[in-house]
């Protein structure tokens, strides 16, 4: 998964602001706190997550709580809205034809992004082709060219030319019947005289149409310096940031890029050129944030629960019964392993709270507990602290279990009524929530 650990952990603020008893400075503040942390762990820089930080907070104590919003809703929002303004904006490259030139540093995925272009393209119906002009690096060549087979991609170089330029303008005539050219070049250690005069050169015969700069996700913030220094050098349309799916430091990369103005195209995710994405800021946050999960997870449930399955408002009233657990039970083994619903629902502060065991309630533990249940007195269903040792004793001998199975009903059950408590004031509509977002 692309940025899981940041995705994992913004995830987890949320949760805890959807757990949270109530919005107020308090809980905005901790949630903020793990926001910042989560940014900081990213190689988001400092100033911009201080600044991203005061942002919510600010907004969150002093906006005006949109009607029809609950002010959860509405700080999760703000917290959605500041983390694109973040990300900044994106560049589209059209689908017509068109010239592109690929550049960056040595190594940064010029060349897997090139076969990745070409398979982006050929997907949307185009007809690209691909000209080798990285004369640097024995071996460019075939790697190339071995991509480019593989997808039937037209591929023009010259083996052993250190001639870029000539290169370049023989391929381009060569294959003036694609539709979209990519010229892949060399890349240099650094940003040095060399690498500038070629790429002017190159830029000079090819009249590229695009730009594109290939950063490596794992530069963090430095993306930003290298940005700089490329625009400044022969100017950029647009950014690429690669290898996302194995650096910590992807929304380094990601804010650092937009803090120079320059629009991230396409992001890598991987080694296989189906493995590149289109990037669109929000459709990326909300996924970050697992959003999409959520809303799929939610809509299950909704599917599959009715209302008199779980009776979640008497319940968080606190009034939580022998008999709305077992219902809750049975209604949760409906939907599927419990442990998976149980950490996506809104409900998400509950998972925390529960240990792993508790989610491993097999539909044998549930026959027992429905033996166990028939054995009791409607009192004892409805107020399960009567139960002491004598009718424990009575329940075990009358459904044929151990006194021990009882005691661990109802140490199960204690233990479900205090996550309920948590969750008191929880009362959160995701979906609701994403359907006035417009996702
Ligand atoms: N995991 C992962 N690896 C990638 C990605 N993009 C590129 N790589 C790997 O990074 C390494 C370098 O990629 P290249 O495409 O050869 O980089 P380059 O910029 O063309 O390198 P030079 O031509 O030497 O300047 C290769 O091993 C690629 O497989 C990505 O998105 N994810
Ligand atoms: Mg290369």
């Amino acid at each position: 998964m692309v940025m899981d650990k940041l995705g994992s952990s913004l995830q987890d603020a949320l949760k805890k602001l959807v757990g949270a008893g109530r919005i107020d400075e308090r809980t905005v503040t901790e949630v903020v706190k793990d926001i910042q942390r989560a940014l900081l762990q990213a190689d988001v820089n400092v100033k911009l997550v201080m600044k991203m930080s005061s942002h919510i907070k600010e907004r969150a104590l002093k906006e005006e709580v949109p009607p029809g919003m609950n002010p959860r809703e509405h700080v999760i929002k703000i917290v959605y809205q500041e983390l694109i303004s973040i990300v900044g904006r994106s560049a589209d490259i059209p689908l017509k034809p068109q010239t592109i030139m690929m550049i960056g540093l040595q190594g940064s995925g010029k060349t897997t992004t090139t076969s990745k272009l070409s398979r982006y393209f050929q997907r949307k119906g185009m007809k690209p082709a691909v000209i080798c002009a990285d004369t640097f690096r024995p071996g460019a060549y075939q790697q190339l060219k071995t991509l480019c087979d593989k997808l039937n991609v037209p591929f023009y170089g010259e083996v052993g030319n250190p001639d870029a330029v000539g290169i370049v303008e023989r391929g381009l005539a060569e294959l003036e019947k694609n539709d979209v050219l990519i010229v892949d070049t060399a890349g240099r250690h650094s940003l040095e005289a060399d690498l500038i005069d070629e790429m002017e050169q190159i830029h000079e015969i090819a009249q590229p149409d695009y730009k594109l700069l290939v950063l490596d996700g794992a530069i963090g913030q430095q993306a930003s310096e290298q940005a700089r220094a490329f625009n400044d050098s022969i100017g950029i349309s647009g950014v690429v940031i690669s290898k996302l799916d194995g650096t910590a430091k992807g929304g380094g990369a990601l804010s650092a890029v937009s803090e120079t103005n320059s629009a991230i195209a396409f992001i890598g995710v991987g080694e296989t050129p189906d493995d590149l994405e289109k990037f669109e800021p929000d459709r990326f946050i909300s996924r970050l944030l697992g959003m999409g999960d959520i809303k799929s997870l939610i809509e299950k449930a909704e599917e599959t629960l009715s209302e008199e399955d779980i009776d979640m408002e008497a319940m968080m009233r606190g009034r939580f019964t022998l008999k709305d657990m077992y219902s809750q039970l049975e209604a949760m083994n409906k939907m599927g392993p419990m442990k998976q619903i149980m950490q996506m629902l809104p409900l998400g502060g509950m998972g925390a709270k529960l240990s792993d065991d508790a989610y491993k309630v097999t539909e044998d533990k549930m026959k027992g507990y429905r033996v166990l249940m028939d054995s009791m007195t409607d009192e004892e269903l409805l107020n399960p602290r009567l139960i002491g040792s004598a009718r424990i004793k009575r329940i075990s001998m009358g459904s044929g279990s151990s006194p021990d199975a009882v005691r661990e009903l109802l140490k199960y059950h204690k233990m479900m009524q205090n996550a309920m408590k948590g969750l008191r004031g929880g009362k959160f509509n995701m979906q609701k929530m994403m359907k006035k977002m417009g996702m």
